[in-house]
């Protein structure tokens, strides 16, 4: 012993080695010690006024062959979604350019496939280098993919591939049953190994318990690299689907419970992107800035995510003038 104090671990720092017992416990934790925990790690890390607009598009609806029982696009429930088949590169990169010209820095485009089909692969290239093209960072979720496809869709621009884990392992069986947690993981390790950055999160308001939610960040936070993009989305009841009736009958989860998830996020993963995804429809601009507070850096913008409606261009201007934000534009890794 040389007298001095043993020196505290740094919360800021990336850790991989966090037991589910850790995380749920920064839950259990009283709620103004969380967020201002959170708080504090998220300033060593980012500048808490920058929030990065992203924006989304449904470059295939509809008809999918998964049943998340989430999920609007599934072709196993009724929904009332018209189907479509995978839009045009040109329709694409035009509507990216709208985007961009409004505001966003990153462009999300989002197909309703179980996994990719190589005969859609040149098509995806072109969108995706003419969208990178634009100066935007680039991202793509298209459902489970290979290997060789995983590399296709680097050389072709792509800088995240979004692949969410949704939930906890032990809940998964009661949100989709078409794959498996491990298919999921597979992916992710795929888009790791092509060079991606990774954009993995899930979806709180399902009827998870708390627990469930910590297993989601448990499993985020121990992953051989943490995503560089960890979308929380708040469920959007939609429906039709056996998750949105449930709620609708259930009642939606508790907003601060939310939140917590929000700061317990930027605290296992303190140097990923933090999104405030979907279901910032109908949250209060307190609720989103409680959000922001406990490490919530981004959002999706335009007045439609995939198939459902998000704030609008007015309404999220008012929320950067109100709470002194700023745009975040991310640093580009390479040109
Ligand atoms: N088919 C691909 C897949 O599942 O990976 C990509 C599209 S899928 C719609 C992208 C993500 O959106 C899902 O993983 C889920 O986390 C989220 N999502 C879908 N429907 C949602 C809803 N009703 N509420 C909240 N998030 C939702
Ligand atoms: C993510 O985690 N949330 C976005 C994006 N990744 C693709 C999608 C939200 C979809 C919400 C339901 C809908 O609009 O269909
Ligand atoms: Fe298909 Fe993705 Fe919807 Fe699941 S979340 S049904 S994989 S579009």
């Amino acid at each position: 012993m040389d007298g001095s104090l043993p020196r505290r671990p740094d919360p800021a720092a990336v850790r991989h080695d966090w037991t589910l017992d850790e995380v749920e416990a920064l839950f259990e934790r009283p709620f103004m010690d969380l967020v201002f925990e959170a708080a504090q790690v998220h300033r060593r890390r980012f500048d808490p006024s920058a929030i990065q607009k992203a924006q989304l598009l449904s470059v295939k609806t509809g008809g999918c062959a998964e049943n998340c029982g989430y999920c609007s696009q599934s072709a196993s429930f009724d929904t009332g979604l018209k189907a479509s088949k995978l839009m045009d590169a040109e329709a694409v990169i035009a509507e990216a350019k709208a985007a961009r010209d409004g505001g966003a820095d990153r462009f999300c485009m989002g197909a309703a496939w179980r996994e990719l089909k190589d005969r859609d692969l040149p098509k995806l290239a072109t969108m995706i280098s003419g969208v990178k093209a634009l100066g935007l960072e680039t991202c793509a979720t298209l459902g489970m993919l290979t290997p060789a496809q995983a590399a296709e869709l680097k050389a072709a621009g792509l800088d995240f591939y979004n692949h969410n884990l949704d939930t906890g392992p032990e809940y998964y069986g009661e949100v989709v049953t078409t794959r498996t947690y491990q298919d999921r993981l597979d992916t992710l390790e795929y888009v790791r190994q092509a060079g991606m950055k990774t954009c993995c999160g899930g979806i709180v308001g399902m009827g998870e318990t708390r627990r469930d939610r910590a297993g989601l960040l448990h499993a985020l936070a121990t992953m051989p690299a943490h995503p560089d993009s960890l979308p929380v989305n708040a469920l959007v009841p939609v429906a039709g689907t056996p998750l949105g009736e449930k709620i609708s009958r259930e009642g939606e989860l508790d907003p601060i419970e939310f939140v917590r998830t929000v700061a317990v996020a930027r605290l296992v993963c303190p140097a990923s992107v933090v999104r405030l995804s979907a279901g910032r429809e109908g949250m209060t601009q307190e609720l989103q800035a409680l959000c922001f507070l406990a490490g919530a850096n981004s959002i999706f913008v335009g007045g439609r995510l995939l198939t459902t409606p998000n704030p609008e261009e007015d309404e999220d201007a008012a929320l950067f003038r109100a709470l002194d934000l700023k745009p975040m534009i991310a640093p580009r890794a390479e040109v």
